[in-house]
Parts: C-alpha cells; sequence; structure tokens
C-alpha cells in the first residue's frame, strides 16, 4: 500500500467528512486543525458541524483508532489541504489559510510524500502552494517548471460535494484530479481511488482549479437568470413561478430557481476568483454576482412596502439557514434580510428557524426566536425566507388575513 498515512488539514464542513471516509476504509488517518475545540471534540468522537450520518461514521472511526485530530501536523505519506479560501474585502482571494497549511507541513515532509490541494483556488494556486513547499524545504524537489519527477508530487482536486449529502456525494461523485506534472497526477488518482467510486479525471493543475469556479459560476449564473426574471415580472405583474413551470416545459429550457438571493460560501464566492483573475472578461459573471447579490435588498424594499400599511406591524421571518433543512447560516441571504429589517425598524421581527437552537449573535436581542404557530398567529406579514419542510407543510388558511411574501414560491 502507498498511502499508510493520510493527514487531512482542516477539519471543517470538506476536511472532516473526507479524513472519517478514509478511515473508515482502514487507513491511519491524522487530521490537523488550528482550532483545539474542533480538535478536541473530534477526539471525542464527536463532530463540530452539522451534516447527516457524519457523527456515526467519526465516532466509528476515532474508537477504532483509525482517525485521530491533533493542532501540530505530523509526518504522512499524503496530505490533502481542505482549509478556507474566503475572499477579501475587495473580493480579492484570501490565500493566507493555504500558505499557513503549507508552511505547517513543510517541516514534516519526506521524499516520496504527495500533497493534494482540496480548497476551492483561483487559477495558479497550486503552482504557488509548491513555491511555499520549496522554499520552505530546498533539501527536497517539487514540481515546479516543468519538472517531471520530483521528490514531492503536488497535485489540486477540488471537492464538489452538496451540502446534506456529503457523506454520499464524497464516494459518488466524479473527480477532477490536475497535477503539476503527470506523476503528480497519476499518484493523486491512486489517492483518491481509495474512496471515490466516480471517475477520477485527469488534467493539469490550473484547468483543474479553473473547473471547480467554472461549476459554481454555472450555477450562479443560471440563479441569477431566475433572480432577474423574478425583478421583471413583480414589473410586469406576472407570477414568476407560474412563467418559470411554463417555460421549462420547452425540452431545452431549465431555468432554475429565485429566491432571497444566494448564499453559502461556494457559489457566492467563487465566481469573484474568476472575476478577479480576469474582470475584463469575466462580463456575465460579474454581473451575475450583483444581480444575485441585489435580490436581499430588494426584498427588504418589499417587506419595507408591505409594512407601511400597518401601524405596528408584526412580521414573521420563516428560516433563517442559506438553503432548505440546513443548520448553515454562512453568507445566508436570509440572515442578512432580518438583520436589514432590524437595521430599518420595519416592525416587531419573529424569527422561525427550526434547524438551530439560537439566533446569531448579530440579531440576538433583536428579534424574537419563536415557533411557527406563536408566529404564524400574531403576524400581520409572513416573510418566507427558506423552503424548508417545517414552512411547506402550511395549510392555506393558516396564512388567511396575512400579507405574504414568499421569496421561495413555496406557497403559489
Ligand atoms: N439557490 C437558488 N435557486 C436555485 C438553486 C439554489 O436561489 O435554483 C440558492 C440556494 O438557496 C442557496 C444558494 O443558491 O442560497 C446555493 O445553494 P446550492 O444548493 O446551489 O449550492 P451549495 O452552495 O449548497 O453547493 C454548491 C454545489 N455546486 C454546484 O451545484 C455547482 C456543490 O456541488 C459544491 O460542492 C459546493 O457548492 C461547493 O462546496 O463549492
Amino acid at each position: 500500500m502507498m498511502f499508510n498515512t493520510i493527514s487531512v488539514i482542516g477539519l471543517g464542513y470538506i476536511g472532516l467528512p473526507t479524513a472519517a471516509i478514509i478511515a473508515s476504509r482502514g487507513i491511519n488517518v491524522i487530521g490537523v486543525d488550528v482550532s483545539q475545540s474542533a480538535v478536541d471534540t473530534i477526539n471525542k468522537g464527536e463532530v463540530h458541524i452539522v451534516e447527516p450520518d457524519l457523527d456515526i461514521v467519526v465516532r466509528s472511526v476515532v474508537q477504532t483508532g483509525m482517525l485521530k485530530a491533533v493542532t501540530t501536523p505530523e509526518p504522512a505519506d499524503a496530505f490533502m489541504i481542505a482549509v478556507p479560501t474566503p475572499f477579501k474585502g475587495d473580493h480579492q482571494p484570501d490565500l493566507s489559510y493555504i500558505e499557513a497549511a503549507a508552511k505547517a507541513i513543510a517541516s514534516v515532509l519526506e521524499k516520496g510524500n504527495l500533497v493534494v490541494l482540496e480548497s476551492t483556488s483561483p487559477v495558479g494556486t497550486t503552482e504557488k502552494l509548491a513555491g511555499w513547499l520549496a522554499d520552505a524545504r530546498p533539501d527536497l524537489t517539487f514540481p515546479l517548471n516543468g519538472a517531471a519527477s520530483t521528490d514531492v508530487n503536488v497535485a489540486y482536486c477540488p471537492e464538489r460535494v452538496l451540502p446534506g449529502y456529503v457523506l454520499q456525494e464524497l464516494v459518488s461523485n466524479d473527480r477532477v484530479v490536475g497535477g503539476l506534472s503527470s506523476e503528480c497526477a497519476q499518484k493523486a488518482v491512486l489517492l483518491y481511488e481509495i474512496f471515490v467510486k466516480g471517475e477520477c479525471l485527469i488534467s493539469n493543475a490550473r484547468t483543474a482549479e479553473m473547473a471547480k469556479l467554472t461549476e459554481n459560476s454555472f450555477r450562479d449564473v443560471n440563479i441569477a437568470f431566475a433572480n432577474e426574471l423574478s425583478l421583471i415580472c413583480d414589473t410586469v405583474q406576472i407570477n414568476v413561478w407560474e412563467l418559470i413551470k411554463l417555460a421549462n416545459r420547452h425540452p431545452r429550457v431549465n431555468i432554475l430557481k429565485p429566491g432571497p438571493g444566494v448564499g453559502g460560501h461556494c457559489i457566492a464566492v467563487d465566481p469573484w476568483f474568476i472575476v478577479s483573475s480576469d474582470p475584463e472578461n469575466a462580463k456575465i459573471i460579474k454581473t451575475a454576482r450583483e444581480v444575485n447579490d441585489g435580490k436581499p435588498h430588494y426584498v427588504v424594499d418589499k417587506v419595507v412596502k408591505a409594512a407601511d400599511r400597518f401601524k405596528e406591524p408584526v412580521i414573521a421571518c420563516l428560516g433563517l439557514s442559506f438553503k432548505a433543512n440546513i443548520d448553515d447560516m454562512r453568507e445566508s441571504p436570509a440572515v442578512q434580510i432580518v438583520e436589514a429589517l432590524v437595521e430599518v425598524e420595519a416592525g416587531h421581527l419573529l424569527v422561525v428557524e427550526p434547524n438551530v437552537k439560537k439566533l446569531p449573535d448579530s440579531l440576538e436581542g433583536k428579534a424574537n426566536k419563536t415557533n411557527l404557530t406563536a408566529a404564524l398567529l400574531q403576524a400581520d406579514i409572513v416573510l418566507l425566507l427558506v423552503d424548508h419542510k417545517e414552512f411547506r407543510k402550511i395549510q392555506a388558511e393558516r396564512l388567511h388575513g396575512c400579507v405574504i411574501i414568499d421569496t421561495r414560491g413555496v406557497w403559489v
């Protein structure tokens, strides 16, 4: 076996499930994270993120000793880097977590090691990663400047899993494996074949980096089309949901769903990496971002107009997460909308979010978290922000007499 010990750097939404799946195949996995509390939680066999069945897999691999978490890297045969790549205030990518991970593993690297970057990254990042490693370890050779055979191999393989289905998709999805040399790619394929049942498609690192950005930008642009339609339909007084349903009966049309905006840590972020690498040509991609980022403001204006009709409006805000049936509130347009309603003092805000125990800090003390029944009884305005299963079941008569603003088309 080429890989007896595999180290996963970054134990978040991607790193932890990946580490657990590999450990479940009987391979020794060392998970590394800068957060002592995440490390302690995992070593107790518990999880610090919500993802279906992840708790069961982690408990089992920690109990059998196949997965352990640490804060400082230890030697391994392969290192998989799954750390965040946010953007900075000016939409420029922030590679500081990757650089820090590179510096952290450099001291334990050995001849024959493989390093794979999984974090969503702008084109050219894998080359930078190899450069950082080479700077720290002049005693080893790295795949830079076309070197074909090197002491350490470096490759890029983006994760593509859908939150909520991570454990299935980690195994079933095809993977794009981009090597800095052909040797790097071949070796990385052997690593992924340990747990991936989908196909591993070989390319170079730059193309693999761009493939990931392209997938998420494709979705962003298509959602922006739906969101733009929803604005136009309001202007010309057409039900956008009926319109899309009808248009989608054309054999070659498949319009996505309008919503309150695009959230999550991927689709709302990754297109900017393309824009920053070629601002002049990335026109549709940039505009799509702007259209989707504008949608929460549009929803807020709509609510404020509706609230003007009431003396002391009570507004029930249904849902806070960035999409249905999950607890993840990162970059959530729903949270952004409720925050803005607080800011403009739109009315008394009741928030219903069945998937979380408490409101985010930004809303604590400013809106009241309550249950669905209580919210619907008191509301003048019902603002549907997330299409959670609990909200889909609400019967029409319970909404009778309320102004309804349904951003997800659940009740139309
Ligand atoms: N949304 C709409 N209308 C739609 C579809 C989605 O408004 O028709 C909104 C959602 O409500 C949410 C946002 O878009 O706020 C993003 O949700 P999503 O389900 O489209 O995607 P994510 O962010 O959960 O996961 C995406 C996936 N990428 C693609 O489908 C191309 C996933 O495969 C990636 O692995 C993930 O990003 C990632 O980590 O990059």
